[in-house]
């Protein structure tokens, strides 16, 4: 009888421990920030209101809990209806971020804080970017429109007039070729801000890129940043790396820690046309930032199951426990 009885706890226990390892499997992997700009006519909590993204300020998990707002020089960026989808993000949806058209050159930016970003050797980000229509009327200088995660942006920073940290990838056109590239914009190795193309002549369809950080990985402050552009594959780096359009590993030095990450930021400069962006993660491995949230959540659900298990295995034992007490106290009953 009392050999029966432990049954229960053992299994809890079991259940328990493997929660806990499970939960600290997870723990290592850290997802710092996504959104998917989820919009709602009349918007629910964690939406946003089609409208412009300044004076916004909706809960988007993780990275931003809504103690920071949306703020910057422009109400040109928008959230809209219907996600930038691309096949190999099977996490996209909601809405997405569109920048209106506008001829007036200028400056234009919004960012927003994050929560707060991790200490870590290695960061990965990924964004969908869309250039949207034609140019229209050719201008004299060149025309930006950029997205990443940085420390706050203005155009001295931008112009690298004072100091860009962070990474900012998106669409250049120049005048002279009238031609759009994909670039990433960043600080490189002497200081100075620079564009390096990524993908020559892209045109108006969707572009997923991820980039990752490897922050002082060139003591002592120079970073390593590998792109890759439209991978088919984004199960790991090898992956990525066999199936991408573009990739390349970059010497610079654009991040020195969190505080050079820890906002998401979109800029246009001179930027004529209108623009897209959607789907922007921040974390510390690959897989945080291109995984399914569904199969993220598999694991939890396999532990719920477990735990199901376990209580429905020892909800059995105690039953059968007790009936073979009453069947023995009965026959004890029977006996006196
Ligand atoms: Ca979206």
């Amino acid at each position: 009888m009392r050999a029966l009885t432990p049954g229960p706890w053992w299994l809890g226990s079991c259940v328990v421990a493997l929660v806990a390892s499970s939960a600290a499997r997870s723990a290592r992997a850290v997802i710092v920030a996504a959104d998917s700009f989820s919009v709602g006519a009349a918007p629910e909590i964690g939406e946003y209101g089609i409208g412009k993204l300044v004076e916004q300020n909706p809960v988007c998990r993780p990275g931003w809990s809504g103690t920071h707002d949306w703020r910057g020089s422009s109400a040109q960026f928008r959230a809209v209806a219907n996600s930038l989808v691309k096949p190999v993000i099977p996490y996209a949806r909601g809405g997405k971020v569109q920048y209106l058209q506008t001829k007036e050159p200028a400056f234009r930016y919004v960012s927003r804080k994050l929560d707060a970003v991790p200490s870590s050797k290695v960061y990965y980000a990924s964004f969908l970017l869309n250039p949207g229509g034609d140019q229209g009327q050719r201008r004299a200088n060149d025309a930006h429109a950029l997205v990443g995660f940085a420390a706050e942006i203005d155009q001295e920073r931008f112009d690298g007039a004072r100091a860009l940290r962070g990474a900012l990838v998106g669409f250049r056109w120049q005048p002279e070729t009238g031609l759009t590239d994909l670039v990433l914009r960043c600080s490189s190795k002497n200081g100075k801000v620079e564009d390096t193309v990524l993908l020559p002549r892209v045109s108006n369809q969707t572009y997923v890129v991820v980039l990752k950080v490897a922050v002082n990985a060139d003591p002592p402050q120079n970073d390593f940043i590998s792109y890759w552009v439209n991978s088919a594959d984004l199960t790991d780096e090898a992956a990525a790396t066999a199936t991408a359009g573009a990739k390349k590993v970059l010497a610079v030095d654009c991040v020195d820690g969190p505080a050079d990450l820890e906002r998401f930021v979109a800029v246009t400069n001179n930027w004529s046309r209108s623009f897209y962006f959607d789907e922007v993660r921040l974390g510390t491995t690959l897989g945080d930032v291109v995984r399914d949230d569904r199969q993220a959540l598999l694991p939890a659900l396999a532990a719920l199951s477990l735990i199901g298990l376990g209580l429905g295995a020892g909800w059995w034992l105690l039953r059968a426990v007790r009936r073979r007490r009453g069947a023995v106290a009965g026959t004890a009953r029977e006996i006196s």
